[in-house]
């Protein structure tokens, strides 16, 4: 199948793009390099020292026999993704190519309003691409499991039944995101379910949780073929940034009471449901929704995981909760279904602790870098549009319980407590990364 990524010089695109060459599709791409500069932003890079374009696609040549197309240009500009249309003809889209950060999303006007036009403004170019130049092929769209928020009920996949006055009807499920990040994503999915209506175009909108991982199979031996591996604030997912923190002997950082809830997945899945989505397209005039996770986690209960994998590296991580610079629910209910990609067959590689077992072995051969950038770790992006580091969260430890939710899904071990606690006697410059700058020994 010719397959067009947008945005594929990120850190699904890069993954996704060898898979699908691996698998015999034949794969496309385009980026402005925007992610490369808005890390810069943040003041970070990647944790992977990841190569220069010309470099990477050397690389793919080498490791797949095979060109990599590649376009550097903006997708707002219609022309641009007119041209790509023409010349690839592809049989199905696949869009990365958003901003994909909720902190960014809230620093002020100008990022808000970049966030949301560049994400609406891209999606709409290909839907009219699709609809003008291939009105045949299928659109593989990212979206977000946060375009949900947290109700408090089930969150089905995409639509529900629901009976108002006496009537019943299948609809969306309400959409409750909490950036103007997942905003954008919201009002994407809105647009392409119209665009499916009125133009018979086929879409899957993937609803994708909390992404982590450092790899997929066959990017060994050749740097080139890495991908990226943020730990900033805005960029850095919370499983990557404690693996992150773990390997410089950073204490691991849940914010506030550290009982959100999220849907997660290893990137080594995430490039396997969207292979599964292309290859079992949607039908014409379908709009469908995939809810893309593995699991649902506990934010402390992952970083307790973490905490537990680096201990058996030798690696001595603490775990110190933050406040809490952006506004969600730091206790609530979750549940989500996510039957329709195991339905196609998708079938989790690894549990959690395998994944972070490989990737805190990846990244302590890292850890120059991310010691290099540690000051990125700790966030000073506020919901409230502040911009001030953040502190220790007020939550006393003896406080602190595993809250009944969370038992729900999984046993957190007896050792939580004390595994947490001890550095909220301490001092906050003593935590401060600017001011921590010791790293544990290997054993
Ligand atoms: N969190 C911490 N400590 C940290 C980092 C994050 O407690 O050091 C918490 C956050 O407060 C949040 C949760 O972990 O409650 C997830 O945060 P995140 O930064 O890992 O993920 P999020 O901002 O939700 O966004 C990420 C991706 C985004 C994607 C989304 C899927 O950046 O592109 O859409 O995950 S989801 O979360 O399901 O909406």
């Amino acid at each position: 199948m010719r397959i067009f990524i947008a945005g594929v010089d990120g850190y699904l695109g890069w993954a996704l793009a060898q898979h699908l060459t691996a698998r015999g599709h034949e794969v496309a791409g385009a980026d402005l390099f925007l992610r490369r500069k808005w890390v810069e932003e943040m003041g970070s890079w990647s944790a992977t020292p990841i190569s220069g374009i010309e470099d990477r696609l050397e690389g793919f040549r080498k490791r797949y026999g095979k060109d990599l197309r590649f376009w550097h240009g903006d997708l707002r500009d219609y022309s641009l993704v007119e041209k790509i249309f023409k010349e690839f003809q592809p049989e199905a889209i696949v869009h990365l190519g958003e901003c994909p950060s909720a902190p960014y999303s809230m620093i002020d006007v100008h990022h808000s309003v970049f966030v949301q036009t560049n994400n609406l403004t891209t999606t709409f170019n290909l839907l009219y691409a699709m609809h003008d130049i291939r009105p045949q092929s299928h659109l593989v769209k990212l979206g977000t499991m946060g375009e949900y928020g947290t109700p408090d009920m089930d969150i089905p996949e995409g639509f529900f039944e629901v009976e108002f006055r006496g009537r019943r009807a299948r609809l969306p499920f309400p959409r409750l995101a909490n950036s103007w990040y997942h905003w954008s994503k919201v009002h994407g999915s809105n647009n392409i379910m119209f665009a499916c209506k009125i133009w018979n175009l086929r879409a899957s909108d993937i609803m994708q949780g909390v992404v982590f991982g450092t790899r997929i199979d066959g990017m060994e031996n050749d740097a080139r073929l890495l991908t990226r591996v943020d730990f900033d604030q805005a960029f850095g997912t919370a499983i990557n940034r404690f693996c992150c923190q773990a390997v410089i002997g950073h204490p691991l950082t849940p914010f506030g009471k550290g009982h959100q809830r999220r849907g997660f997945l290893p990137l080594r899945d995430s490039v396997q449901c969207l292979t599964l989505a292309l290859e079992n397209p949607a039908r014409p005039g379908e709009y469908r929704v995939f809810n893309q996770f593995e699991e649902v986690y506990d934010v402390t209960e992952l970083a307790l995981k973490v905490q537990r994998v680096a201990r058996n590296l030798g690696l001595d991580a603490e775990v110190q909760n933050l406040e809490n610079p952006r506004a969600e629910a730091e206790e609530h209910y979750y549940r989500a279904d996510h039957k329709h990609l195991f339905n196609l067959g998708y079938r989790p590689a690894h549990s959690v602790e395998t994944e972070v077992d490989i990737m805190l072995r990846d990244l302590i051969k890292c850890r120059e870098r991310i010691n290099a950038k540690r000051e990125a770790l700790i966030p000073d992006i506020h919901w409230n549009g502040r911009r001030a580091k953040v502190g220790i969260a007020e939550q006393p430890v003896e406080d602190y319980e595993i809250s009944a939710v969370a038992r729900d899904s999984e046993t957190v071990p007896a050792s939580a407590s004390t595994a947490r606690s001890s550095r909220f006697s301490q001092d906050r410059s003593d935590v401060h990364p600017a001011s921590k700058s010791a790293t544990p020994s290997l054993s």
